[in-house]
């Protein structure tokens, strides 16, 4: 039996569209259940949802053979034991940094101003910020970023956009694009070793659909 890590909430949908072209079928009433164990219509392969930023701490312990996270996940988290051999082509979207419309960033980042930045992402804001050279106050937060420099509690923040319509109902604008995010398929690499035979076709599988995905 395999055990595959999913992420709830917005990505989702998209995992299970792609599952779907994998053959691999879910019970979509189960998966609005609040059961945190689905089967699937195959007998060896079992799914567990869980907390976006949960999927990689059950793929590195081997609670789960593999996973399906975000780029902006494996990021914050490390990404220690684990492959991450398939870029999946789901849940797009950017890293970026965004600050008030009217603020001048540029003008702030030029005169080495100390720049207060709230984000989740510490892990890839200090690295990007250590990278340009700008010296920052780092503010960690766990949702709703948007609302700290509407309310003084930061000058700018990190956060992942899709359509960028939640920045601008605030009144933020993206001053600096970090990087693209997708969600990547990850793999316990002892499970890799021990239980190749029952992996390799799924991550081939899963390759497949990713690669046919717009
Ligand atoms: O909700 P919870 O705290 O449990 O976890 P989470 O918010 O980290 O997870 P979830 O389910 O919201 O997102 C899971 C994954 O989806 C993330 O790890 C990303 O890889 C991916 N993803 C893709 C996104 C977005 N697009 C996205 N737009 N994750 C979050 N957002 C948020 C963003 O933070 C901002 O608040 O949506 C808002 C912006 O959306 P637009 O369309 O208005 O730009
Ligand atoms: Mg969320």
């Amino acid at each position: 039996m395999l055990t595959l890590a999913l992420s709830k909430g917005r990505i989702l949908d998209d995992t299970a569209g792609l599952l779907q072209r994998c053959g691999i079928l879910i019970d979509t009433a189960l998966a609005d259940s609040r059961k945190l164990i689905l089967p699937t219509g195959d007998p060896d392969l079992r799914l567990l949802i869980v907390r976006a930023t949960d999927v990689p701490t059950y793929v590195q312990h081997g609670a789960a053979d593999l996973g399906i996270a975000g780029k902006d996940v494996m990021l914050e988290h490390g990404g220690d034991g684990l492959y991450q051999p398939v870029d999946l082509n789901i849940g797009r979207c950017r890293m970026c940094v965004a600050a008030p419309v009217g603020f001048d960033y540029g003008n702030a980042v030029r005169r080495g101003a100390r720049l207060r930045v709230a984000t989740k992402y510490v892990n890839v804001a200090s690295r990007h910020f250590a990278r340009k050279g700008v010296h920052i106050d780092l503010i960690k937060l766990y949702g709703s970023m948007e609302l700290a420099p509407l309310v003084g509690l930061a000058d700018a923040i990190v956060d992942v956009v899709s359509t960028g319509s939640t920045l601008k109902a605030n009144n933020l604008v993206e001053v600096e694009d970090i990087m693209p995010i997708s969600a990547r398929l990850i793999v316990n690499q002892a499970a890799l070793k021990m239980r190749q035979a029952m992996l390799a076709p799924l991550i081939a599988a899963l390759e497949k659909a990713a690669a046919t995905t717009s």
